[in-house]
């Protein structure tokens, strides 16, 4: 970085962020803490995903500064679902605000586009929602604790085909977006495997309102199901455009169907449509039932899977940052947060593998009376 790109990049941020509507900064400053970025989808068509991850990583932030000996200090910054937001915001946090560790961007997108430049500058950085193929590969200073969909797909592929007697399918997927590209093609290797037949695969872009075409052209194959690989503001307009046509059958979503947000918007049209998810609010479990109550008392509604994994991911984060005795030193935080082994969370027991990738439990829930409840 030369002095005239990073002033560049920093005014770019500062115009970016200059609007006064998203959070730049957060409370919970305390002395000696550790300063931890976070790149979040805050403002736009997603910012449902951001805005739980947010809410997540401050009632974190708010018990472990209570009661922990490590004190966080988070610094926000609204990638708003762009890849060159999630760029600037990343290299404000390293060369600006000389933070330790990010956590974030939330679209695997933003990640591709924003990991490189913090694995570079030996800054760890750590997706709780990032879900695609590839991730970690970036570079050793990434991390993430969202299930990967490599694990989740198969799972809920499985699951439909026994529960729901599938034998043909119908696939539609945003072909613009890198985590809803990833999700069909493992969508569709997962359908292979368990020996179904595609009927055909229908394509659109994240931000279309129409698919009135694919949805038509899918009725009049009669497929037993269809799965679909999108974020939730395309996937609640799709639904609700098929069941307008009459399509019934069963939709199985990917992880852009586990925001609260999809319901909210795609009303009964939501009803019994099928996902994989880490987080189950209803888990009998301490951990979790504690979590669940104190997000209830501060944010006056029940936690999601986005707010869960956020949760845990500062957990994760303030207990290497302990165990490396250090909040400035960035390599030390790095390889503690690489043997990070038997973490208990509220999405459940949780390590990282060699890889940086989390190794988890995965649980099928469906859309039931306006609500995710386990698919048993
Ligand atoms: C990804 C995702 C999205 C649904 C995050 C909100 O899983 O981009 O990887």
């Amino acid at each position: 970085w030369t002095a005239a790109a990073l002033a560049m990049v920093f005014a770019a941020t500062a115009a970016g962020c200059g609007g006064g509507q998203a959070p730049a900064q957060s409370g919970n400053s305390a002395a000696g803490a550790a300063k931890i970025g976070v790149v979040s989808f805050l403002s736009g068509g997603g910012a449902a995903y951001g805005e739980a991850i947010r809410q997540g990583l401050e009632l974190a932030t708010d018990e472990i500064n209570a009661k922990g000996k490590t004190k966080l200090e988070l610094v926000f910054e609204d990638s708003k679902g762009e890849k060159n937001e999630a760029i600037n915001a990343t290299n404000k946090l390293i060369h600006k605000d000389n933070v330790l560790a990010i956590i974030g961007p939330t679209l695997s997108g933003e990640m591709f586009a924003a990991g490189p430049i913090a694995s570079q500058a030996g800054v760890s950085i750590m997706g709780t929602s990032t879900t695609a193929e590839g991730i970690t590969d970036i570079g050793d200073y990434v991390f993430r604790n969202s299930l990967p969909e490599s694990l989740a797909l198969p799972s809920v592929v499985k699951k439909a085909k026994e529960k729901l007697g599938l034998k043909k399918v119908a696939i539609m997927y945003s072909n613009n977006n890198d985590f809803t590209v990833s999700g069909f093609k493992t969508f569709e290797q997962a359908i292979k495997d368990n020996g179904l037949e595609t009927v055909t695969v229908e394509t659109f872009a994240d931000k279309d309102t129409d698919f009135s075409a694919q949805l038509t052209k899918i009725a009049a194959l009669k497929p037993d199901a269809i799965f679909i690989s999108a974020l939730y503001q395309e996937a609640a307009l799709i639904l609700k455009k098929a069941r307008e046509i009459g399509v019934t059958v069963p939709v199985i979503g990917n992880n852009g169907f586990n925001s609260p947000q999809l319901i909210k918007l795609a009303g009964s049209a939501a009803e019994g449509a099928v996902v994989a998810s880490p987080w189950y609010p209803g888990k009998e479990d301490e951990k979790v039932k504690n979590f669940v109550a104190a997000f209830k008392a501060k944010y006056n509604k029940e936690p999601d899977q986005f707010s869960a994994q956020a949760y845990d991911a500062l957990y994760i984060m303030a207990n290497a940052i302990e165990n490396a005795g250090s909040t400035t030193d960035r390599k030390k935080l790095r390889d503690s947060l690489a043997t990070v082994k038997d973490f208990q969370g509220v999405t459940g027991k949780f390590a990282f593998d060699a890889k940086r990738n989390p190794a988890m439990d995965v649980t099928i829930l469906v859309v039931k009376d306006g609500k995710f409840t386990e698919l048993k």
